[in-house]
């Protein structure tokens, strides 16, 4: 229902008024299929997560076209293992580097052996990044993402396996904690000018729970502390200014936990920053 949530908050609306031309492909659903069952029993739904990473191959390769910038509307942060993939075998036709800023409560970071929930929106960063344990369960990957390239914001919720991955993996990590004390348009600025000299091709997967709950209650797995309003559009205006933004997810918006869509409508409010919108019209510029 989250697609259709921030449809109903004006998505498209939103995205015209700003010059853009928006096709919107509608839902897209991966066929259920027979369950898998996996060693780590607490491992559930694993047959629709291998048909999601599939089905989404094939979606991606029909909006990664041009210089179309897809928005990939989630469902939960499951979606990135389909979104990645494409992602980078697009950006490696191209002769480019995939480059991912991951904004979230959650680095995602769980095998299917290491996760104790079972919920495998906490493994698609694992996955895409190449760990061990996923062959044979879900389609193979053609080549990972380098962890190098990957910079995560806002986590302040991380498992010890997950712990142990990003000491690792040497993913950039920017908890919330040092966005407190250094702010989150330091280190945003610096990921930045890496993926701008290395002319990369930037996806930007943002999980709602990014955002304190007390803006944006509507998540399954609330997290406080979290990125205020003005931390948020301060992101997205930055990556507007950046101009190096090629594709976006946009997941785990539960419109069932919003409040008379206040949720939703930020959201919407966000993604116009990153399409452009502005309080006063500024150039990019340095201090
Ligand atoms: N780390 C937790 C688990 O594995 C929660 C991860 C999934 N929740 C998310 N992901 N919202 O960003 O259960
Ligand atoms: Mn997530
Ligand atoms: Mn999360």
């Amino acid at each position: 229902m989250g697609p259709d949530a921030l449809r109903t908050a004006g998505i498209v609306d939103a995205l015209s008024e700003l010059g853009h031309r928006v096709e919107d492909l509608g839902n897209f659903h991966a066929a259920a299929g027979e369950s898998k069952s996996h060693a780590n029993a607490t491992v559930h739904h694993l047959a629709s997560y291998a048909a999601l990473i599939a089905m989404l191959g094939d979606v991606c390769e029909v909006s990664l076209v041009g210089d179309h910038l897809p928005i990939f509307m989630g469902g939960d942060h499951s979606i990135a293992a389909g979104t990645l993939p494409a992602i980078a075998r697009r950006a490696r036709r191209e002769g480019r580097e995939p480059f991912v800023l991951w904004l979230d409560a959650h680095p995602d970071l769980h095998t299917l052996d290491s996760t104790k929930s079972g919920n495998l929106h906490g493994t698609p960063v694992a996955y895409v990044t190449g760990a061990p344990g996923f062959e044979g369960a879900v389609p193979a990957l053609d080549e990972p993402i380098r962890p190098d390239n990957i910079c995560m914001m806002g986590i302040r919720s991380v498992d010890p396996a997950e712990r142990l991955r990003i000491v690792e993996t040497g993913i950039m990590v920017h908890d919330m904690r040092a966005i407190d004390e250094f702010g989150i348009a330091a280190p945003l600025r610096s990921f930045l000018d890496r993926v701008r000299a290395a002319d990369g091709r930037l996806h930007v997967s943002f999980d709602v729970d990014f955002l304190d709950p007390e803006i944006a209650p509507a998540v399954g797995t609330t997290v406080p502390g979290g990125a205020t309003f003005r931390e948020a559009h301060l992101v997205m205006e930055m990556l507007h200014d950046s101009g190096l933004v090629s594709s976006l997810d946009i997941v785990e918006l539960n419109p069932f936990l919003d409040e008379r869509g206040r949720t939703a409508k930020l959201i919407v409010d966000l993604v116009a920053s990153l399409f452009g919108r502005q309080v006063l019209d500024r150039r990019t510029r340095s201090y």
